[in-house]
């Protein structure tokens, strides 16, 4: 749409609304002037736009188009350049051959990732849209890295995922109500920074302060310091990385040996606790999984846990439970645990209290749910049934038709011949990347629709240029913030960038099939179309409900937030008849008959302190904590301004602890050599008292840098540790991600320093 040069467009990203302005050379960038905390990371726009690291127009790899000689894959190979028409017309060649010959299930389309903020742009909507609608389906992912764990484990326990993170216990209830907040994991703004569609105000900071200052007590309960902001004032409980849950059992032993614990509550509103209770008190193992056990287990002292245990009853308190807790093996514990817990304590559905999973992980939750509908692009319905938990992507490529469990069900792995991504980057976000990297090489073509070359861009036989999203003109849009935005675009696309929309429009005009993919409708008239429910609500509703032309002439549109009303749980509390919970039982599952059922010994039917199979040992003595960067969302603009700005000689900083320093000759800024039987990295180290000993933290998003012309274990020069965790599944439950926690040894790195080509284009002709 039309768009002066020199005008600042409103636009909007997942880590916050802002407006831009293209200088001619780089973008400038203000964050939105109702966003009382907006995020830094939207200076990683200032100089992405132009970087030598955009993709510029549709490339495919040499040795896929000489078919006779077929190579491996590496980050080496060479691709050749090639015209829109000719590369739409190969790839839908490619498409047709792979079907007639395989069908559509030999088509991987889960594509994951969180692609940008945009409705209709949304790549990850655009590719399985595509698919189903022009190609007869594909074989899709369920759960997501984010919530592989609890996303299973939370319907089996309370009937559902949403109520217990997004639709529960709001912001202003923590500041007006709680008085004790246990924030198992924490709660770093970092997270809260960021959520999927776009955040129009952040407003945890102010939360947590207002809270803090009234007298609540915050306590952060993690490995790192500063997983809770100075602003909570919170108390710092260092615990041994994946240890939580003993503390969390530790608790409950004291509420219930003190008779502390809500027995009404449980009662009333839950099924099972008989059968927890023998465990918890050792009846059977002969172990009481009291205090003094588990200040062996987390390193927190018996005493500090029975004080704190005897405080949580006196007031309203908040159990929460971070993502980061269940992208572990046996991640359903934690968070099936602090559900428990919280029903020991009896104020599940009291305003600021209770348990609410991932608070602060997101800046989705503990906010007000829209009154009305956002913009949706409907993907069609997939004619393939086959399917695979998200994070066993590797598992399913180099297994072809061997089985696997997942959720009680018996499965097969599909025989996959052609991946189609966009929008992701799993040399980012997945684990074990050299175990990857041979997945990788399984299926005969790889298709990746990207804006820059990421490492799966590079891996990728057919590269397709895609805008970024200020190319573009989209709407940008979350359930659980009170703005729309018209994100107009700011700078013409780059190169022969095209937007994946159009991308799939000429792909389906090849396939003999662009009207059931485009429906008729061009990008402009696609936005007016999904802007149209969300109007017709507002009207309904009786609110301001402009129409499309002034909706984007204005470029903002608040919408109407749902009641502050304690959602589901508070329902539930108030009448657990009328209102069951969706378990077998209609009540919260302390006990469950149906996981019983599975007969999983790696998630059994109460929640239990499983340890991790992979302790830290002589040859590993160290826990990494890998969890999501602060100046970046995941790997994406890893290359951009604030990104950049956080690296020490071009490489991702790890901190660790003092003691662990010295023992290994280590000093600040000294580059280390991190690894273990599965890979090794390098990163800049930062020693500081903010990571408690034994531990190690190297965020993700590093973008894969492998040393070249090196072995099965190339060295990531650049500082991306999942060369380095572990590819299996929380549990044959959930089958989640294990991606947050592995054992290291690190070392001092004498020898000569490699350059990063992380950002480098491949080799072309
Ligand atoms: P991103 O870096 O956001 O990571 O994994 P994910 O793959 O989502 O990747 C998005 C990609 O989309 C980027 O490369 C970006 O360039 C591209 N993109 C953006 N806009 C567009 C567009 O319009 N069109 C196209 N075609 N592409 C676009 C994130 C995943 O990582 C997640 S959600 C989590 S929670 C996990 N966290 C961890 C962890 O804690 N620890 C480890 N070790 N590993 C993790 N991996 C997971």
């Amino acid at each position: 749409m039309d768009q002066a040069a020199d005008d600042w467009a409103p636009h909007s990203a997942h880590w916050g609304a802002f407006s831009a302005r293209w200088n001619g050379e780089t973008l400038d960038v203000t964050p939105y002037e109702g966003d009382p905390a907006p995020s830094p990371i939207l200076q990683n726009f200032t100089t992405a736009m132009r970087h030598k690291a955009r993709i510029l127009r549709p490339m495919v790899r040499k040795a896929w188009l000489d078919r006779s000689a077929r190579t491996e894959r590496t980050f080496d190979q060479e691709f050749v350049e090639c015209s829109w028409d000719r590369v739409l017309d190969l790839l839908a060649s490619e498409l047709s051959r792979v079907k007639a010959e395989h069908g559509a299930a030999a088509v991987f389309g889960g594509s994951y990732g969180w692609s940008s903020a945009g409705r209709f742009h949304h790549a990850q909507s655009q590719v399985h849209r595509f698919l189903n609608m022009a190609f007869g389906g594909y074989v899709r992912s369920v759960n997501s890295y984010s919530a592989g764990a609890s996303a299973v484990i939370l319907p089996h326990v309370m009937g559902g995922y949403e109520a217990v993170s997004r639709h529960n216990v709001t912001w202003d209830q923590i500041a007006e109500h709680s008085d004790v907040v246990l924030a198992f994991g924490g709660m770093a703004l970092k997270n809260s920074h960021v959520a999927s569609g776009g955040i129009s105000r952040h407003i945890e900071r102010d939360a947590m302060a207002t809270a803090a200052r009234r007298g609540a007590a915050f306590y952060c309960i993690s490995p790192l310091r500063d997983d809770m902001p100075a602003d909570a004032n919170a108390r710092w409980l260092p615990i041994k990385v994946g240890t939580d849950v003993a503390l969390m059992l530790a608790l409950a032993h004291t509420l219930l040996t003190e008779d502390l614990c809500d027995k009404a509550f449980i009662e009333r509103y839950c099924t099972g606790f008989e059968n927890f209770e023998r465990y918890l008190r050792g009846r059977d193992d002969g172990t009481p999984k009291d205090a003094a056990w588990a200040a062996d287990i987390t390193g927190i002292s018996s005493g500090t846990i029975i004080d704190l245990a005897r405080r949580l009853p006196r007031g309203r308190t908040l159990i929460a439970v971070s993502h980061s807790l269940q992208r572990a093996q046996y991640g359903e514990q934690p968070v099936w645990m602090g559900a428990v817990l919280a029903a020991m304590l009896g104020q599940i559905g009291l305003p600021g209290g209770g348990y609410n999973y991932a608070l602060g992980a997101l800046g989705h939750t503990g906010r007000r749910i829209n009154a009305v509908p956002i913009p949706t692009l409907s993907q069609g319905k997939n004619g393939v049934s086959e399917f695979i938990p998200v994070a066993r992507v590797s598992d399913m490529l180099l297994n072809p038709g061997e089985p696997f469990e997942y959720n009680g069900r018996s499965m097969h792995y599909p025989d996959i011949k052609l991946v189609y991504w966009a929008g992701g980057n799993p040399f980012h976000h997945h684990q074990d990347i050299n175990r990857m990297r041979q997945a990788f090489n399984a299926p005969q073509t790889i298709v990746v629709h990207e804006s820059a070359w990421t490492p799966m861009a590079k891996f990728a036989d057919i590269v397709l240029p895609a805008t970024m999203t200020l190319e573009r003109d989209d709407i940008g849009a979350a359930g659980t913030d009170p703005r729309l935005v018209a994100m107009r675009r700011a700078v013409d696309p780059i190169g022969e960038a095209r937007d994946d929309f159009d991308i799939f429009a000429g792909l389906a005009r090849k396939l003999g099939v662009e009207q059931a993919f485009t429906e008729g409708r061009d990008s402009r008239q696609w936005l007016a179309h999904l802007y149209e429910p969300t109007r017709k609500a507002l009207v309904e509703a009786g609110w301001d409900a402009p129409d499309f032309d002034e909706f984007w002439r204005r470029g903002e549109l608040a919408l109407p937030s749902a009641p502050d009303d304690g959602g589901f749980l508070r329902a539930f509390r108030n009448d657990p008849a009328a209102n069951r919970l969706s378990t077998p039982s209609g009540k919260i599952e302390i006990y469950s008959k149906a996981i019983a059922s599975f007969g999983y010994d790696d998630c059994p039917p109460h929640p239990a302190w499983l340890p991790s199979t992979e302790p830290p040992s002589a040859r590993h003595p160290l826990t990494l904590i890998a969890n999501q960067p602060a100046t970046r969302l995941h790997s994406q603009l890893d290359f951009g301004a604030y990104s950049q700005s956080s690296k020490v000689a071009g490489r991702e900083v790890v901190r660790l602890h003092p003691d662990d320093a010295k023992r290994r000759g280590v000093a600040n800024g000294d580059i280390v050599r991190l690894f273990n039987d599965r890979g090794a990295c390098l990163a800049a180290a930062a020693v500081t008292d903010d990571v408690m000993p034994g531990v190690i933290q190297l965020s993700t998003g590093a973008w894969y840098d492998p040393e070249r012309g090196a072995t099965e274990q190339p060295l990531c020069v650049h500082g991306n540790p999942n060369v380095l965790t572990r590819d299996i599944g929380t549990s044959r439950l959930a089958q989640g991600c294990c991606g947050q926690v592995t054992v290291v040894e690190c070392e001092k790195y004498e020898g000569a320093l490699p350059s990063i080509r992380a950002f480098d284009p491949p080799g072309q002709r």
